[in-house]
């Protein structure tokens, strides 16, 4: 089931502003984390596409929401990435308006998936993050991505640190495809919930 339902991703829309928005539709799970930690190509490699989210090995600094489909069974969504030292502060208001914006206000929201690089999960950012997170009534999961640059007894102890944060945490490499099929089963479940009407 979960390899059908990521079968037929496509791009949707890139919004700027929340005015962009495509109207809601089918649930959505949203993916957020640091910029370069490997958010698009977590996304890609999710939906069996090369080149569906546009991963980069320069930090991207495009600030917008982009919306991909699964036909009828949902959608994913790549929200800017935060945590750059020096994006002038009009950028941040901006960022800030945008993810907050999204997350508050779309109805159709079934999850978050918070993407952190394995190697230095749950920087001060992601944990204000969480926090900001926690009284929403949303399922979240973490993916750590770039395992494939840890040792196995790292990658273990790693999860189990983060599991103390975010219940429901993956290793995850685009690159060797660790945790690609049980982060494509959490998130058909999600969006298998959303769709019979539960929110949780
Ligand atoms: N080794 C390794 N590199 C990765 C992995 N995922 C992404 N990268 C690299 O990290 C950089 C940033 O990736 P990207 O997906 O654009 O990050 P984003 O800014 O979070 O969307 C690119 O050079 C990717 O090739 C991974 O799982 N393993
Ligand atoms: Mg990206």
């Amino acid at each position: 089931m979960p390899v059908k339902t990521f079968a037929h991703a496509v791009f949707l829309a890139s919004a700027g502003r929340s005015a962009e928005f495509p109207p809601e539709g089918p649930p959505e799970i949203a993916f957020l984390g640091r910029s370069n930690v490997g958010k698009s190509s977590a996304i890609n490699v999710l939906a069996g596409r090369k080149r569906l989210a546009f991963a980069s090995k320069t930090p991207g600094r495009t600030q917008t929401v982009n919306f991909y489909g699964l036909g009828e069974f949902g959608r994913l969504v790549d929200l800017p990435g935060y945590g750059y030292a020096r994006v002038p502060h009009a950028e941040r208001a901006k960022w800030e308006r945008l993810v907050t914006g999204y997350l508050l206000e779309r109805r159709t929201l079934a999850g978050v998936v918070i993407v952190m690089d394995a190697r230095h999960p749950l920087t001060p950012q992601d944990e204000r993050l969480l926090e900001w997170l926690a009284p929403l009534a949303v399922r979240r999961l973490a993916l750590l991505t770039k395992a494939d640059k840890l040792s196995r007894i790292e990658g273990t102890r790693v999860l189990s640190q983060t599991r103390r944060t975010v219940a429901d945490a993956l290793l995850f490499s685009s690159l060797d495809r660790q945790g690609v099929e049980p982060a494509r089963d959490r998130l058909a479940q999600w969006l298998l919930e959303a769709r019979s009407g539960s929110r949780k």
